[in-house]
């Protein structure tokens, strides 16, 4: 006979064994769209440890809607190896444009990073940073439904020796840390610089060299790249998207040492 209570026993006790066990991370991936999810793959695959916090329900970010709602995604040559990577399947629409369900790559993607270690947390939001010394040194979390609630209550903290804004056009974290500590960031203004309009070959471009520490302890990946840096938005082809994930974890375990 099935106990009712020992299921929820179950999941009460193993959820906060998990939660303990990531209160200090060598990377806090903030975002689960596809940058933040390649990017905690690659650090994941080399043994760090790596937690992602996402504010949804589900993870995927973007992705799921393709463009315009159309469950497809875009992958130029580039980023063709990342798909491979994954095991995502793929079709060459015409000579160097790879299209891929949105939902497969997703699921893939995901599921690769998990098997590399990586911690997931859904439905957890990022609020703000903990800051010493001029310096990241982690996360300001709460629940995602306390926050679209408004409820008064305060958030929790977890160590992190990297945080990785992954939280696409937005750029929340390196928007609270001008906001709240006024620091000057690794831009031309020191400041947010804010996305450009559409264009895809010149946002895919630059997104390589705006995937970078920001601030120290801070890092941007995906569209929160372009969006500090003030490079362009490129729509539904992908594979900056991936490239830049990848190039993060590149950049973040060099610093880690
Ligand atoms: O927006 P998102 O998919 O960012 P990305 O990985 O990819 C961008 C593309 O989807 C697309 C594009 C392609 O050319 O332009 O827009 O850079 O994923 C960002 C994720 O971060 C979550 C948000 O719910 C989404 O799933 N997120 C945003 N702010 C927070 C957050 C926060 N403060 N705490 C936790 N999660």
């Amino acid at each position: 006979m099935l106990d009712d209570i020992a299921i929820s026993r179950a999941i009460i006790d193993t959820y906060h064994k998990d939660l303990l066990d990531h209160l200090e991370v060598d990377v806090a991936v903030v975002g689960g769209g596809p940058a933040g999810l390649t990017a905690a793959y690659y650090l994941g695959k080399e043994g760090r440890k790596v937690a992602v916090f996402e504010r949804s329900l589900a993870l995927g970010g973007g992705m799921g809607g393709g463009g315009m709602m159309m469950n497809k995604i875009v992958v130029q040559d580039g980023a063709k190896e990342i798909l491979e990577e994954f095991e995502i399947r793929s079709e060459e629409y015409s000579p160097g444009y790879h299209v891929s369900e949105s939902l497969e790559a997703i699921a893939a993607i995901s599921l690769g990073a998990m098997r590399a270690g990586v911690k997931m947390f859904n439905l957890i939001s990022a609020e703000d940073l903990m800051v010493k010394e001029d310096r990241v040194m982690g996360l300001v979390i709460s629940w995602s439904a306390v926050m679209s609630a408004k409820l008064h209550v305060d958030p929790l903290t977890l160590g992190a020796r990297a945080v990785v804004d992954a939280t696409g056009h937005a750029s929340e974290l390196c928007r609270v840390l001008e906001r709240k500590t006024g620091a000057h960031l690794a831009t031309k203004s020191g400041r947010v610089m804010g996305e450009r309009s559409m264009d895809a070959d010149t946002g895919e471009g630059l997104i390589m060299e705006n995937t970078r520490s920001v601030y120290p302890g801070l890092y941007v990946c995906g569209m929160a790249s372009n969006a500090v840096f003030g490079g362009p938005r490129m729509g539904p082809i992908f594979g900056g998207m991936l490239l830049s994930g990848r190039r993060a974890a590149e950049v973040v375990a060099a610093d880690l040492g």
